[in-house]
């Protein structure tokens, strides 16, 4: 792993752009680890898993009998399942950073994202414009994700495309739908949609981004899956609101 800390530059650009990518951030012999403990997993279906007929998106098989409906989509929880993720999401080129956009002390979440994002080439859907924040409870909304892509992500297999900026932008309601998805229908958001980019990355790339910044994903194209370790975090001084699924499972101080 490189060093443990961003630039002045990448600092000002995340907090302008609401997202920051580290090239090569993952050494190729650790994304090849990484990337063997998770294909174990996923063929082996070790619990827990969230499938694609449980997402409800756009092309997700409609129930889990339909075809291709266990599909896994997040292999959950992933901070318990293997020593060598919990390395990673601790580790000083992760801490040093998020120190940075965070402040002195870092928790990271066990209730959110904490998972192996796969996505099928054959069943795995695409992913509308949101913000992660949407259902996350927090005494502030300014947490951070950190995604590491383990194999490449492109526009043909489904990488992720961001509107830089939106995190600081409010929107009305009205131009969320029922599911707090940004509505394409709407002329206003179409126009700021045309500023969207593709996060495309290389294996061992790393996207942190803020949980406020709307983002999407398209389909799997290709006749691979792709696999994302991701992680989020939060101030320690952040609290989760008592009750809610964010307090839901015990925060692990970085
Ligand atoms: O990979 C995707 O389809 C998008 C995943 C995502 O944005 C999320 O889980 O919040």
């Amino acid at each position: 792993m490189s060093t443990s800390s961003f630039s002045a530059d990448d600092v000002t650009q995340f907090r302008r752009d609401g997202y920051i990518i580290v090239r090569g951030l993952a050494t190729p012999t650790l994304c090849d680890q990484l990337m063997r403990l998770a294909r174990q997993h996923l063929a082996a279906r070790i619990a827990p898993l969230e499938y694609e007929a449980e997402v409800n998106y756009p092309g997700a098989p409609a129930a889990l009998d339909a075809p291709g409906g266990r599909t896994v989509r997040r292999l959950l929880q992933a901070y318990a399942r293997e020593p060598l993720f919990r390395q990673w999401a601790t580790s000083p080129a992760m801490g040093g950073r998020l120190q940075q956009l965070l402040g002195p002390r870092v928790a990271l979440s066990q209730a959110h994202h904490n998972c192996i994002m796969t996505k099928d080439p054959n069943y795995g859907s695409s992913t509308g414009w949101h913000r992660d924040i949407r259902y996350w409870s927090f005494e502030h909304p300014g947490l951070v994700s950190v995604w590491l892509a383990l194999s490449r992500e492109h526009d043909r297999n489904g990488c992720l495309l961001l509107l830089p900026g939106t995190h600081k932008m409010e929107f009305r309601s009205d131009q969320l739908d029922a599911a707090q998805f940004l509505r394409p229908d709407l002329e206003e958001n179409r126009e700021m949609l045309r500023t969207q980019i593709a996060a495309e990355m290389e294996a061992g790339d790393v996207l942190f981004f803020h949980s406020r910044l709307f983002h999407a994903a398209g389909k799997n194209e290709t006749s691979d899956t792709k696999y994302a370790l991701v992680f989020t975090y939060h101030a320690a001084g952040n609290r989760p609101l008592p009750g809610t699924r964010s307090a839901s499972l015990p925060d692990v101080m970085i």
